[in-house]
């Protein structure tokens, strides 16, 4: 007995030593962001309470009982002074739920709350849901979006892999208790809707991505607008695109809104992800844009390519070559945490500022669609180079 005592002890020590490892900026040279050492979230942070029994006589050899697989794609908001991520875990059961893992200083020393978030079904129970965006809405109520996965009902007998993606929506005042809305009525499947912060012309304004299938954006053409009388019974009955996909750039077979945009002086700023196939898979990478502020439908500044790309152990994991990001916070120093998830496996942060940011968006010149003209933009950067650089 005394032995098993001291091996929980010992379990329960190692993981709040591997909990409270500092964090360490990395020398990045691109100037926009800072990466850090560790990911901030994975499945090895999940409380040791949830993996195993503790109990001697139903656990004699005290082995995990309650595999966990993976923490990624996490909604993110600041509160009450901490920083929240409300990750999206994966049992080893590949049920993915959501809980709420909390940090005083947003890098390090994520700890999760020791229940995971008890979602409440609608009357027709997703087999999965994941992938949460958070929206504290000028309303009053936090909410949460996410995807609200089930078999699809017309699949042909026997294939069990054929599933529909539907925007499940949820809304807390203290991310402990949620009260569950209908799922977002639209004529296509859906998946990344996002919640505008604020109201437009009265009404809740959601960021959408329309789909032809489970995973094929299809005909979608993009990242959608639509407005919405009420989000208690949430009907989808026009939808506009504003950031559109093209042939041959980083989101040409799908892009996805991330977390809700950041409102600064200069327009809305936007993170999200973009989607190109090859021979080795989907390679997804974030990429930023900003909207007016006038008309958050008007896109002002497009970036080309991306922003953030998998690197050195963010290219492997459960679905490799994949950055995703639906959760970043802007504090009131402007800086900005952004969360991201490498390859379906874990959580990282970078670090920004809302300027930096907003620079980037508009300076960075934008993708002229062909060699020619990535040749000419390139050309013109050297030659105002070559010629400062001359005068020096
Ligand atoms: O596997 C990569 C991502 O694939 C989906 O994103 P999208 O709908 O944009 O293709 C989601 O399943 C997401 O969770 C996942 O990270």
């Amino acid at each position: 007995m005394n032995q098993y005592n001291n091996k929980i002890e010992k379990l329960l020590a190692d993981h709040e030593v591997f909990l409270s490892r500092k964090n360490e900026p990395v020398e990045e040279t691109n100037g926009l962001f800072i990466r850090y050492k560790n990911p901030v979230v994975t499945a090895a942070h999940t409380p040791v309470i949830w993996r195993y029994d503790l109990n001697d006589e139903t656990n004699p050899y005290l082995m995990e009982r309650i595999g966990m697989n993976a923490a990624m794609n996490s909604g993110a908001i600041k509160w009450n002074g901490k920083y929240i991520l409300v990750v999206r875990v994966e049992g080893a059961d590949r049920k993915s739920f959501f809980a709420v893992a909390e940090s005083p200083n947003g890098i390090d020393n994520f700890r999760f709350w020791d229940y995971p978030v008890t979602m409440p079904d609608t009357e027709d129970p997703a087999t999965n849901i994941y992938d949460m965006r958070l929206t504290a809405h000028e309303d009053g109520w936090i909410y949460g979006i996410f995807c609200a996965e089930r078999l699809d009902p017309n699949a042909p007998v026997g294939d069990l892999s054929s599933a529909t993606a539907t925007a499940g929506i949820a809304r807390t005042k203290d991310l402990k208790t949620w009260e569950r809305l209908p799922d977002l009525k639209t004529k296509s499947q859906q998946r990344n809707v996002v919640l505008h912060p604020e109201f437009v012309n009265g009404k809740y304004a959601l960021y959408t991505r329309p789909q032809d299938g489970f995973i094929d954006a299809g005909s979608g053409g993009g990242i959608g607008w639509a407005l919405v009388d009420d989000m208690t019974h949430a009907v989808i009955k026009e939808e506009k695109i504003i950031d559109h996909r093209y042939y041959h750039t980083i989101k040409e077979v799908k892009n996805g809104e991330g977390p809700h945009p950041i409102k600064t002086a200069k327009g809305w700023l936007h993170l999200a992800h973009g989607v190109r196939g090859c021979a080795a898979g989907l390679r997804y990478v974030l990429y930023m844009y900003m909207t007016s502020l006038e008309d958050p439908t008007k896109l002002i500044a497009s970036p080309a390519g991306y922003f953030m790309a998998p690197v050195g152990e963010e290219r492997f994991g459960d679905v490799s070559n994949v950055l995703f990001s639906n959760g970043w916070i802007a504090d009131e120093d402007g800086t900005v945490f952004i969360y991201y998830a490498s390859s379906d496996t874990r959580m990282h942060v970078a670090t920004s500022t809302v300027d930096k940011l907003v620079d980037y968006c508009m300076n960075t010149p934008e993708d002229g669609f062909t060699t020619s003209a990535s040749v000419e933009t390139l050309k013109k950067q050297i030659e105002k180079n070559l010629s400062l650089l001359a005068n020096k």
